[in-house]
Parts: C-alpha cells; sequence; structure tokens
C-alpha cells in the first residue's frame, strides 16, 4: 500500500496579518478607505482622472512599508512553507512585501505589489523606484505618461487566477487568515476547494464569509499563526 502523499496547503491572507506589523487594514476602524474613496484611489477610472492623486496615495503607503517589519504571522508562514513535504501555496491579497520580506518563496500577489510598477502601454512590470510618477518613461518601450502602480484596481482582473485556481482544487487545507471576505474572486475562493477538504478561518473576529469555513480561530494572527505551524 503506498503511503498518501502529504496534504496539499493552500494558505490566502489578507490585510489582517499585517495589521500587527503596523499597516492599516482596509475596512477596520482607522482602515485605509476611510480616508480615501475607493472610487479616488483604487480603480482604473480614478487613475486616468486623476494620475497623480492616485501615484500618492500609493506612495505614502510605500512610506510605510519602511517603518514596519514581518511579524510572527509573516514568519511562521514562511518557515510553514519551508519544512512541509506537501504542496504548499501561499496567495496575499496585500500588496505589502512583509512575506517576500519573511521568506516566503512560494507566493502569489494576487492584487500586486506596492513595490513594483507597471506600464500601461506595453503591461512590462519594473521595480518602484522613488519619484516615480505620471511622466516617469518605462525602460521598456521608452514611451513617458503610461507608468502606473503594479496593483489590481477594483473592475480589474486579479494576477495568477489560474495558478491559483490549480492549487484550490488540489489542495487537502485551505487557511485564511486576517481577511474580512468582503473583496471577490479572493472571498469564493473557500468555495473552490474540494469537497471533504479542511477549511479554516483564523481572523480577530467572523468575516464575512465565516459559515463557509469547517473550522474558525478568533485571534490575533501573530499567536493563531505559529500555533498552527
Ligand atoms: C474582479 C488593491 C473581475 C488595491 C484591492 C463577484 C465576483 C467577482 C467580482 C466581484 C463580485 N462582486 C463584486 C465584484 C467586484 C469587486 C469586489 O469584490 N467588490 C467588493 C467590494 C464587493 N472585485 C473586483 O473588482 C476584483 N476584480 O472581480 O475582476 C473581472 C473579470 C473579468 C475581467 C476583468 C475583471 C478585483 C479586486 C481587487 C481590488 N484591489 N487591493 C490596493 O491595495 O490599494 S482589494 C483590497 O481589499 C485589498 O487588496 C484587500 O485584498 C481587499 C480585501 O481586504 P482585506 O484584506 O480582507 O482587508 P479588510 O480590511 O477588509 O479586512 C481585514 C481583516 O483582518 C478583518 O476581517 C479583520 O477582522 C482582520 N484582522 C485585523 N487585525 C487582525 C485581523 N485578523 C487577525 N489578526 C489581526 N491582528
Amino acid at each position: 500500500m503506498r503511503p498518501s502523499p502529504p496534504p496539499s496547503i493552500v494558505v490566502l491572507t489578507g490585510a489582517g496579518i499585517s495589521a500587527e506589523s503596523g499597516l492599516r487594514t482596509f475596512r477596520d476602524a482607522g482602515g485605509l478607505w476611510e480616508n480615501h474613496r475607493v472610487e479616488d484611489v483604487a480603480t482604473p477610472e480614478a487613475f486616468l482622472r486623476n494620475p497623480a492623486l492616485v501615484h500618492a496615495f500609493y506612495n505614502q503607503r510605500r512610506a510605510q512599508l519602511r517603518e514596519v517589519r514581518p511579524n510572527a504571522a509573516h514568519l511562521a508562514l514562511a518557515r510553514l512553507e519551508r519544512e512541509w513535504s506537501g504542496d504548499f501555496l501561499l496567495v496575499t491579497q496585500n500588496v505589502d512585501d512583509l512575506h517576500d520580506r519573511a521568506g516566503s518563496r512560494a507566493l502569489i500577489h494576487m492584487h500586486g505589489e506596492l513595490l513594483k510598477v507597471r506600464c500601461a502601454f506595453c503591461s512590462a512590470v519594473h521595480p518602484w523606484e522613488g519619484g516615480t510618477g505620471p511622466e516617469t518613461r518605462c525602460p521598456a518601450c521608452a514611451r513617458s505618461g503610461g507608468i502606473r502602480p503594479h496593483i489590481v484596481w477594483f473592475g480589474e482582473m486579479p494576477l495568477e487566477m489560474d495558478r491559483i485556481g490549480d492549487a484550490l482544487e488540489r489542495c487537502d487545507l485551505f487557511v485564511a487568515v486576517g481577511t474580512s471576505g468582503n473583496v471577490y474572486p479572493a472571498a469564493g475562493f473557500v468555495g473552490q476547494v474540494p469537497a471533504g477538504a479542511r477549511t479554516l478561518e483564523l481572523n480577530l473576529e467572523p468575516s464575512s464569509v465565516s459559515s463557509r469555513f469547517s473550522e474558525q480561530r478568533e485571534g490575533p494572527a501573530s499567536v493563531l499563526v505559529p500555533a498552527l505551524v
């Protein structure tokens, strides 16, 4: 009898995993959207209407990254990836670089990354450098005026959805950490895993999709995630 392969794990994280590092979430009190209407800063139309405002919103968040560090939850997920003998994929909705800095490599930033920019003309993705703005020339196609944050805005297709879908369809354990379950298609991932897969939600409080998980644990990610590993 061949031993069964080790379970395949998919972890989805949201802003809550970075909250204890000091990065504001979107919807908690004092969250990011409180100061900005989504329509004003996180849609393609907003960028066309006022690229300088959108660049300023993201530059403000990039500046915050210099002051924060990965917390115990980020580090525990990187350790789990290193030590797990089965398939492991970390999908984050976050655009910060805390999972990267914690050492995660089997990592998909489905909503993009603060520290990258993209050319709206040729789609080339480049590292963000201080001073990047609406008139920055694209290093690949040399056109200026098309550089935008490499961020997936509302109404835009999240990144690597095929790879994510494949991993969800094969996973034995799906864990959601620190996400309110308000934004799709990420909030619907729990419904894409095989019947019989174990689904676990780690959050300070129930999310909008808690009822779809087989198990919920309430508490801070910095405590719950290391306890899982
Ligand atoms: C798309 C980048 C389709 C910007 C973001 C049904 C199906 C498909 C789409 C839709 C649908 N219904 C509506 C839509 C459209 C829309 C959507 O979902 N709207 C919502 C508002 C209803 N979705 C989209 O537009 C998506 N695109 O569907 O494309 C398509 C198809 C074909 C062709 C083209 C397109 C794109 C969505 C991506 C938008 N971009 N981010 C930026 O960052 O500036 S979304 C933004 O909100 C963040 O990225 C984040 O990922 C997301 C969700 O927020 P959370 O991470 O959950 O954070 P939140 O503050 O809400 O919650 C924090 C949680 O942490 C809380 O639960 C809290 O309790 C917990 N917490 C706090 N502290 C801790 C903690 N937990 C543990 N420990 C702690 N210490």
